[in-house]
């Protein structure tokens, strides 16, 4: 197992789209233990393959308190949304300590293979159904920022770079 980079906003790698898994084998579950190492250690409820610049459509989740409840979504679609919509307030880890509010439908269904290659479905609402479709948006090269106003993200932005260019002076 080991731990992977994220990559960090703005870095062009995060508008890559992810291609379709073609076979669910030993080096995709590869892929899978490495991811759940990063996101746990790094706090996160939800990591997309995107992020630690894997182009291909995985992801992982764990929603629970007690951190114990591993998801994965290999080429995951959603098939059914909800028409009422709700505002959560979003993080990523590839933008870390930027939040703010985004609006999605409030449950989705999703349709997705495991990590045995075994088609599922799984209904979401909540934290779940918002983690979902961040992650999904990840696969398609959208990150939540995206959703925010152009004067928000061009601050988010210069933010991220001034940080990045302090990391680097001081390594
Ligand atoms: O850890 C995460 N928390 C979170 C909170 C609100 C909405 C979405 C998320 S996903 C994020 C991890 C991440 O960046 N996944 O791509
Ligand atoms: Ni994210």
């Amino acid at each position: 197992m080991s731990r992977l980079t994220i990559l960090q906003y703005p870095d062009p790698r995060l508008h890559k789209v992810a291609a379709e898994v073609a076979v669910v084998d030993a080096r995709v579950r590869a892929i899978i233990t490495d991811m759940f190492e990063t996101m746990y250690e790094a706090k996160g409820v939800g990591l997309a393959a995107t992020q630690v610049d894997v182009h291909e459509r995985i992801i992982v989740a764990d929603v629970s308190e007690e951190r114990d409840e591993p998801l994965v979504l290999i080429n995951p679609e959603i098939v059914e949304r909800s028409v009422e919509c709700k505002e959560w307030e979003e993080g990523c880890l590839s933008l870390p300590g930027i939040y703010d509010k985004v609006e999605r439908p409030d449950r989705v269904r999703v349709r997705a293979l495991d990590a045995q290659g075994q088609p599922f479905e799984l209904d979401a609402e909540g934290l779940l159904a918002v983690c979902l479709q961040h992650e999904m948006d990840h696969l398609l090269g959208k990150v939540f920022v995206d959703y925010l106003s152009p004067l928000k993200r061009k601050r988010i932005k210069s933010k991220m770079l001034k940080r990045q260019r302090e990391a680097a002076e001081a390594a």
